[in-house]
């Protein structure tokens, strides 16, 4: 293991002998790795991060927000009787009490190892989509009244899906890795939909969709499960929770989770939008929600998978474009293949949506 990440280890885990520290998880963003102690002949484990500073580029303040997040969460959590060392992020200070630890070059957090528990990279059926539903549905009530204005906008205009037009945009323009000729058709497909870029952002603008403190990362594998039950236990990676809109939230879940294959599936034959998943999704988290969502909310969530599907595909191809400089990569085009299996997906979705609809308002009565 690199030097400075096993200095920067011990900074949270103090005296304890570190065991071992192995890379962790599929996450795209931040380097996640799984850490084992020995505290007096027991043996400890931990969740270490190396925080991704090109992304958040406000650590202390994205720190403060998760600090302030979690703190809520798990008073609520014990309030309710349940026990929050599992079923929520729990951040482990330094040895000075800081949230996080810089060390002149990079930036590390710690949490609680939330043990017995796996995630999905792909919906292994109905039941598990659905188990992940109820259990980001209970954590949108959860934040539900959390005060927004304590809030630092980690990401600026995260899901702003026609500022992620413009950067796809200029990034073709620019063709900085010189990738362009490689992506002809995606481009095609990315720019012909222009006008639909505003449709969720318009409204959300004009105070139609309320703002709410929201995830806005809600795929399958942000939910950790127990490994035995396979319920849904824990919604992590808060990295981006700010003010958003409940119709990306569930989009978002539903663009990763009703793909019958993975996110970088390079066979697109292999890639199809299942609406039986759709369906799961969607009774769960309705289950949960329908008494708070306003009508404008319900009406667009069929809508706001589109949109979130749109968005991360023209995330995926502005990044290959780049050169991938966002997206953790570890092949060659992953992020042009990321990219076509969102664009696949969209397509479907659009034929699906009026089916959409009417499964939303079966479960939204
Ligand atoms: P990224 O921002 O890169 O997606 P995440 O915070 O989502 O990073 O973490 C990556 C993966 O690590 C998760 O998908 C999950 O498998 C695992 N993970 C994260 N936090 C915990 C935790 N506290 N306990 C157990 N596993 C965790
Ligand atoms: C990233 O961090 P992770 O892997 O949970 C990304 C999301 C994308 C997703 C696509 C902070 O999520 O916005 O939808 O990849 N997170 C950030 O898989 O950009
Ligand atoms: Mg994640």
């Amino acid at each position: 293991m690199e030097e400075g990440i096993l200095k920067a280890c011990g900074r949270f885990t103090g005296n304890a002998a570190i065991k071992s520290i192995e890379r962790y998880g599929e996450g795209h963003i931040n380097d996640t790795f799984l850490v084992k102690t020995d505290e007096n002949g027991e043996e400890k484990k931990y969740l270490f991060q190396r925080i991704n500073d090109k992304v958040f580029k406000d650590v202390p303040r994205l720190m403060n927000n998760i600090k302030l997040v979690t703190d809520f969460a798990r008073k609520k959590i014990t309030e309710r009787g349940g026990d929050a060392d599992r079923e929520s992020l729990t951040i482990i200070p330094t040895h000075d009490g800081e949230p996080y630890y810089y060390d002149g070059k990079d930036y590390y957090r710690m949490y609680k190892f939330i043990d017995r528990s796996i995630t999905y990279q792909i919906s292994e059926g109905k039941e598990t989509f659905y188990q992940s539903a109820l259990a980001f549905g209970r954590f949108a009530l959860l934040i539900a009244d959390f005060d927004a204005n304590l809030l630092f906008e980690s990401i600026p205009r995260f899901h702003d899906t026609r500022k992620r037009f413009t950067d796809l945009k200029n990034a073709a323009e620019e063709n900085s890795a010189g990738r362009k000729r490689l992506c002809e058709k995606e481009l095609e497909f990315a720019f012909a939909r222009e006008d639909r870029a505003g449709i969720i952002v318009d409204k959300l603008a004009s105070g139609e969709i309320p703002s709410r403190v929201t995830h806005n990362d809600t795929k399958l594998n942000n939910v950790l499960f127990d490994a035995e039950s396979k319920k849904a236990i824990a919604v992590i990676d808060l990295d981006t929770i700010m003010a958003g809109s409940l119709c990306y939230d569930f989009g978002d879940s539903i663009r990763f989770g009703c793909n019958t294959a993975a996110e970088d599936e390079r066979d697109l034959e292999k890639v199809n939008f299942d609406i039986g998943l759709f369906e799961a999704y969607a009774k769960g988290y309705l289950s949960e929600l329908k008494g708070v969502l306003k009508p404008s909310e319900t009406e667009n969530l069929a809508t706001g998978a589109l949109m979130m599907t749109y968005e991360c595909g023209m995330r995926f191809l502005e990044d290959f474009l780049r050169g991938d400089v966002y997206f953790n990569v570890s092949r060659e085009n992953h992020n042009l293949d990321r990219a076509r299996v969102q664009f696949r997906l969209l397509g479907q979705m659009e034929e699906k949506l009026p089916q959409m609809k009417e499964i939303i308002n079966k479960y939204a009565g």
